[in-house]
């Protein structure tokens, strides 16, 4: 039995990283996959567990009649975290994008593409949802002057995020990066075209992620859903440079649990006039209040706002 990463694959085969040794395509073991299948919860309250990127795995390897190797997993050693989409109302209408994650890079540029902060809001929200470090990577710095970029995303450091200003054309805050990445399983998300994949490539010249093109998808023809791919990095570590990213939607958020999804929020949660404040037009908002007085982001504010409406009317329309 050996321990090992999945890098990729959905359904039928997936790429695993052995601890121990090379990388092999292994299926899963007929007990996992029934239980994979089974959409009940069992006798003893555990539910089942869909296998995803990034998943730690034990794999058996065992001789077929040839004489060559077969690997089956066996066993998923339970997640540290995850990165998931959630469905709501259905108990088990959760996929997970990429596991035992331990930060996520929002990544944007400077300009070419101009950066839209209500979007970054938006992967923060994700990121926070699933209790997910984040931080924001500025790339593409050489295009734009640094007293202007810096304005644009101060509102984010005030917040609390680590913000990065990089550049891979002028090798600019790369080093710094390299720190944060190495040795841990980060996914890159941010808009395309902003550099993700350029950044690993500078980060570890090893790598070889494909630049300027549409990101390569990992299912083919036959399944439609677009994978993640985790990446080992030389010198331990992975990262999950995935198209997918893109489009986790912020649907299965609890419309309650918004505001604690922005970090500068929370010191003023809980001292509203009303308990089922919904710190958009409430008198006694301590919220509005934090606004009006310059405390906290107008701009971030009201981006709670947009995902807030936007989180009820999908949950009253019944998804
Ligand atoms: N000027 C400048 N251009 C950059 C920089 N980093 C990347 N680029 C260019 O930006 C373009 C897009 O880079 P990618 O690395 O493919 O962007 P991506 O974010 O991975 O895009 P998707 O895979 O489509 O999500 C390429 O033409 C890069 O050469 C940078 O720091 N400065
Ligand atoms: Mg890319
Ligand atoms: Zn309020």
């Amino acid at each position: 039995m050996s321990r090992g990463t999945v890098l990729g694959g959905t359904g039928g085969v997936w790429r695993v990283l052995l601890d121990d040794g090379p990388t092999v395509d292994a299926s899963m073991r007929g007990r996992l996959k029934r239980d994979e299948e089974r959409n009940t919860t069992a006798k003893d309250g555990s539910k089942p567990v869909k296998l995803a990127v990034g998943d730690i795995v034990d794999v058996e390897i065992t001789p077929d009649a040839d004489g060559a190797s077969v690997h089956a997993i066996a066993s998923i050693v339970p997640r540290r975290s995850q990165l998931a989409r959630r469905a709501p109302g259905r108990a088990f209408g959760e996929r997970v994008v990429v596991a035992n994650l331990d930060q996520v890079l929002v990544v944007f540029a400077a300009a070419n593409p101009d950066p839209h902060p209500r979007m970054l809001d938006r992967f923060l929200v994700i990121a926070e949802a699933n209790d997910l470090a984040a931080r924001i990577v500025v790339n593409k710095c050489d295009l734009a002057d640094e007293p202007s970029a810096r304005a644009r995303f101060a509102d984010f450091e005030r917040a609390g995020y680590p913000v990065h200003y990089t550049s891979v054309v002028a090798d600019r805050g790369l080093e710094a990066l390299r720190e944060v990445v190495q040795g841990k399983v980060s996914a890159l998300a941010g808009p395309s075209g902003v550099g993700k994949s350029s950044l690993m490539n500078a980060l570890f010249p090893g790598l070889t992620l494909r630049v300027g093109a549409i990101s390569e998808s990992v299912n083919k023809g036959r399944h439609t859903t677009v994978g993640a791919l985790l990446h080992p990095l030389p010198g331990g570590g992975f990262v999950a440079d995935t198209p997918g990213l893109r489009e986790v939607g912020l649907w299965g958020i609890d419309v309650g649990d918004v505001a604690h999804c922005f970090p500068e929020l929370r010191p003023y949660l809980g001292h509203c006039r009303f308990a089922d404040c919904t710190h958009l037009v409430e008198p006694g908002c301590g919220i509005r209040e934090a606004v009006d007085a310059g405390a906290v982001s107008r701009g971030r504010w009201e981006s709670y706002g947009k995902l807030r409406e936007e989180l009820a009317s999908a949950a009253s329309a019944g998804w």
